[in-house]
Formats: structure tokens, sequence, C-alpha cells
């Protein structure tokens, strides 16, 4: 054995140095939840079998070649640890393969990621920096010896076993659906049980067969799931059906906003002023849940104009751009809407140039159709209130009536405002994302009051619905500490479910304001748009259900694999009375599961097939 360490230092220093730093990042950057001493055993081991693999047989090469094979194994090895670490940071989620075609966006991301690279992280990189030093002025302290594998059989069949034993035991703990597990529902469990490397093994598998299944798919596969939509199906509420037809439809996506700041103050200062009194003449729904995935602000717009989930790997509209989509502003077009899109961010940011005219948009007003100027741009760009501002000078041409989708861009992270926008002071805390947060969320808030007001002006408000709502989180999870000060309560699980809610406001003039407390995500809004406008929503496929009817089930499942109904919640594992809103028996989520996992295995079937063709 002693022979071995002093013949095989490196080998043995790069394996050990990597397996411990992937269980440290795993354990405490990830924040991967353990509830057994097996869970805990494969979680300690798992990241084992991939280094050990690749490692051992480097153990085979020529000497200057196992060199440079192991260091630069391990440096490869720590990028992906580390871009994982900080992606992390900001997405609570794991870098997937179609998320690397993304990388196109990468540009406009550089103000955020700044904000999330700290100074320490170079310790990511300690272990190879100081090997590569050793290697060049002292190697003699870094042995490596070539192994025949012939006279090494037992040697390698020793490492051989160790990785199946690592395997086998990630196996014992299997989810309760393995069919729908092959979409990835749920990340997390997936790290726990076989590591980050070898998640990109599977992510690579997730990634051929997806390819495969869009070639294989037919026609057939169309049965089960109208069995699935026809079992769930509601009719829509007839006071409210058709009590906005004919009318213009405005959609406003309101950047990062959460739900937890409407109705809330900051030094006896409302963060949304605007909102709160809006809801008050408005359907407003406080228990609308966040179901985007990796694509965030793309899904969220994915989401209202399909009525389908998003991929869970990736965003949608990098993944599937060529797909058949039936979607909203399409169907509008058909009923005689002049349908556009206004972002001032640049055109094929998200794919949008080409998603787009794929959803049915007839016009796409991205960043060039805007005077955009130092003085009117922070962080991602234009600013919301020369946004909105600008964009009138569009909206009062359009031919009516229209169908309209604005996207806000102000309170994006890491959330930036020059001090003569703040309309409301920071909030003190220890996270400065949160303090920040508070004067751009409000600053959001007044373009919009403005934008409505200009509505107004223009005389487009009386014949609109507006339909408004926050595309997804804002504060990530790795706030939560400050997030527990502000709110004045712990965050688990449970509570940090509750953060993924964001508003959901339908407006339509002259309506009586309604709060309407249904769990629901976004899914259910455009079954909710086409009921409101009198557009029947059979034979559409839908996976939502009419935000209105009297017959509506309260539900709504997550990317992440939360799924939420009126009584339970699911989430991180575990099954929660949301009465007592503390952990059950697990059985007790047993449906709502079995309900959240075929609907998003079969909504990914329809996108993964793009089976939509076939309709
Ligand atoms: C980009 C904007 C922000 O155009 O929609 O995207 P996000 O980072 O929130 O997904
Ligand atoms: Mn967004």
């Amino acid at each position: 054995m002693r022979t071995f360490f002093h013949n095989h230092r490196l080998f043995i220093l790069c394996l050990l140095t990597l397996w411990l730093k992937t269980f440290i990042v795993s354990a405490f950057v990830f924040q991967v939840t353990i509830s057994n001493i097996l869970q805990a055993i494969v979680f300690i081991l798992n990241p084992l079998s991939f280094i050990l693999v690749f490692f051992t047989i480097g153990l085979l090469f020529y000497e200057k070649v196992q060199r440079w094979y192991f260091t630069i194994l391990l440096l490869l090895l720590s990028i992906t640890l580390y871009s994982n670490a900080v992606y992390f940071r900001e997405f609570t989620d794991i870098i997937t393969l179609p998320m690397l075609v993304m990388s196109g966006n990468a540009g406009d991301l550089s103000t955020s990621v700044f904000e999330l690279i700290k100074w320490y992280d170079i310790l990511f990189f300690i272990d190879f920096i100081v090997f590569a030093l050793l290697l060049w002025k002292r190697p003699g302290l870094l042995p490596v010896t070539q192994l025949g594998f012939s006279k090494n059989r037992r040697l390698f069949a020793v490492a051989g076993v160790i990785v199946l034993v690592v395997i086998a035991l990630s196996q014992v703990e299997r989810p309760q659906n393995p069919e729908t597990m092959t979409h990835s529902f749920d990340r997390e469990g997936l790290i726990k049980r076989y590591g980050l490397y070898n998640f990109y093994v599977y992510d690579a598998f997730l990634h051929t067969r997806t390819a495969v299944l869009a070639v294989i798919s037919e026609e057939d596969d169309w049965e089960d799931i109208e069995d699935h939509l026809s079992q769930y199906r509601k009719p829509p509420n007839p006071e409210a059906f058709g009590i906005a037809e004919g009318k213009n439809v405005v959609f406003i996506s309101m950047e990062s906003i959460e739900s937890f700041v409407i109705g809330e103050t900051v030094n006896d200062e409302e963060i949304t002023p605007y909102l709160n009194e809006l809801i008050e003449d408005s359907y407003y729904f406080p228990n609308f849940y966040d179901q985007t995935g990796q694509g965030k602000t793309s899904d969220a717009e994915f989401m209202i104009n399909t009525g389908l989930y998003p991929v869970g790997r990736g965003a949608v509209f990098h993944t599937h751009t060529d797909n058949e989509y039936m979607g909203l502003p399409d169907m509008l077009r058909d009923e005689g809407y002049y349908t556009a899109s206004f972002h001032g961010n640049d055109r094929t940011f998200y794919n949008r140039d080409v998603m787009y005219g794929n959803l049915g948009y007839d016009y796409y007003y991205s960043k060039s159709y805007f005077d955009v100027t130092e003085e009117n741009s922070v962080g991602w760009g234009l600013k919301d209130i020369d946004f909105f501002e600008q964009s009138m000078d569009y909206v009062k041409d359009l031919p009516e009536p229209f169908y309209a989708t604005f996207l806000t861009l102000t309170n994006h992270f890491p959330y930036e405002l020059d001090e003569e926008d703040h309309f409301i002071e920071p909030y003190t805390s220890s996270s400065d994302i949160l303090n920040r947060y508070i004067p751009t969320v409000r600053y959001t808030d007044e373009a919009i009051r403005l934008f409505m007001e200009d509505m107004k002006e223009e005389g487009l408000y009386e014949d609109t619905i507006f339909v408004l709502y926050g595309d997804h989180y804002g504060i990530a999870e790795s706030h939560n500490e400050a997030m527990g000060e502000f709110l004045g309560k712990e965050i688990d699980p449970f509570e940090n479910t509750q953060l993924a809610r964001v508003p959901l406001i339908i407006h339509i003039p002259g309506q009586e304001g309604e709060e309407v407390d249904t769990v629901a995500g976004k899914v259910d809004i455009k079954p909710t748009i086409m009921n409101l406008l009198g557009i029947p929503e059979y034979p559409h496929v839908l996976f939502g259900t009419d935000l209105l009817s009297n017959q509506r089930e309260d539900f709504a499942v997550l990317r992440n694999g939360t799924i939420i109904s009126n009584e339970y919640m699911y989430t991180a594992e575990t099954c929660y009375d949301k009465k007592t809103k503390a952990p059950t028996t697990p059985e007790s989520c047993d449906p709502i599961r079995d309900r959240g996992e075929w609907e998003i295995f079969y909504s990914d079937s329809i996108i993964y097939g793009d089976l939509l063709r076939f309709r």
C-alpha cells in the first residue's frame, strides 16, 4: 500500500481532493437534504464512482501523459463544480446540457454574473494550483507510474467493484414513478442519488433520448394524453364566459416580482402602491405559483401562450423552437386580432425572434425599436418607465383588437437602480440583493401606473383586458435568512415554496374586484383568458384549468417537483399538511403526486415528440 501511495501520489491526491471538494460543495452549496443513513452513505460515496472510473483509466497511460491527464481532468471537473456552484447561488438549480446552447445569452448576463462571483472562489481551484505548481517546480514530489492492464488486473477489478457497489447503492432508494423520472423532474434528487458528475452522464442520456423521441413519436401517443386531459377539464364559469369578447388583450410580464411584496410596506411605505390599488378592482390570485424552469422569463411566456409546461432542461424557447404549438397569438389572429410583443432587449435573446413567429406574433418590438441611451438605461437595459412611454408611440397605432405582451426589465437581478429613480428607500438587512429589490420593484410599479394612465389617455383602456403576472421568483433561496427577517418567520421548505408565489392580476375595466384564492400556476392563464374572450377551450390542448370555473380544483405542479393542492403540499420530498404547515404522512400526498407527475410527463411528451403537429 505504501509503495502504491508513493508511486501514484498525483493520482491519489487528485482523486481525494476532488472527492472531498465535490462532497463539500454538494452538501453546503447545493444544500441537498438527507433524510436517512442510507441516503447519507450514498451521498458521500456517489461522486467517487465517476471520479474513480476516469482517474483509474489514467493509470494505463505513459507517465508524461498521466501528469497532463490527471491535472487537466482535475481542472475540468473543478470548472464543472465551480460553474454549478455559481449558477446555484442565483438559480437554486444545476446547469443542464441544453443550457449550454443558451450561452448566446451570456453577453447580457454579465451584470448578473459579476454579482455572483466571490473572491474566495479561488478555493475551488486551490488543489489544481498547488499540484500544477509542484509539477512544474518539484515534479519529484508527485510521482506517477504507468500500470499495465494484464499485470494489474486485480487492482482494476477492485476499482470496478467499488464503482459497481456505489451505483448499486444509489439504486436502492428509487423514486415512486420511474417512468416520469426520465424527465428529470427533480434535479436535487438526482444529485443526491447519483452525484454531480454522474448527473451529466444521465443528462447526456436524456439529451439523446429526447432527440430519438422526436423521431419515433406518432399520432397514437395522443390517446393517453387525451384521457388525462379530459379527466381534469372543467367547464367555464358561465357568468364570466365571453365577458371580454372582442377586447384588446394586454399582458404585462412583471420581471422577478414575487407575491410577498403585494400589500407589504417598508418604513410604512407601500412597495407596490399602484398594484395594491389595481387589485381592488381586479381578479387577484394570491396563491399563484411560479412554474417556470431554466428558461425563466421565456418559460412564463411559453406557458401563457401555449398552455403547456416548459421543459425541465434548458429553455424550451431554445430547445424546441420549430415545434407546432397553436400559440395564443396564432389563435387570436384567426379571430381578427393583431398580435405584438414589446421588450427592450435584443431580438435574439431567448431566441425570441424565431419563437415569436412560431407562436403567431405578427410583430416583435425589440430593442432596436426603442431609443436606448446611457441615461435611460440601467442594469439589463432600457428602464421600464421609458420602455412603456416609448412603447405607447407604437401601441396607439396598432390595429384593434390587438393582443400585446410587454416584458418589463428594470426589476431584474442584481436590482440596480440610480438614486434619482428611487421612489422608496432600500430595505436594510444582511442581503444587499433583498435591500435593492425593494426600490426596483417600486420603480416597476410606478412604470405600470404611468402606462395605465397613458392607455386611458389614448382611449384604449376601456376596451382592453389587462393580465399582469410576476414572471418568476426574484429573491433566490440563498437569501432566505434575510427573507426570514423581512417576513418575521423562519423559512422552512414549506415557507420556501410559499415564496414561489408570484402575483397574477386580471383587470377588466368596469368589473368588480375579487380575490380568488385557488392554488394555481401559469398554465391556467391561457384557458382562463380564452373563456373570458368567449373562445371555447375544447378541442385545444391545455394543461391548466379556468381559474374562474366554479368546479376548479386547487392544483399546481412546479418544475422542481413541488406539487400543491388545497390541502397538501409535496415539496423537498416531504408531504406537508397545509393547515398545520407541518409534515404529515407521505401517503397523503400520493394522489397529487401521481397527478402532478403524469401532468408533467404528458406535457413533456407533447414537446419532445412535437405531437401537436398531428392535431
Ligand atoms: C431577457 C429578460 C430577462 O430578455 O426577459 O430574462 P430572465 O433572466 O429573467 O429569464
Ligand atoms: Mn425574468
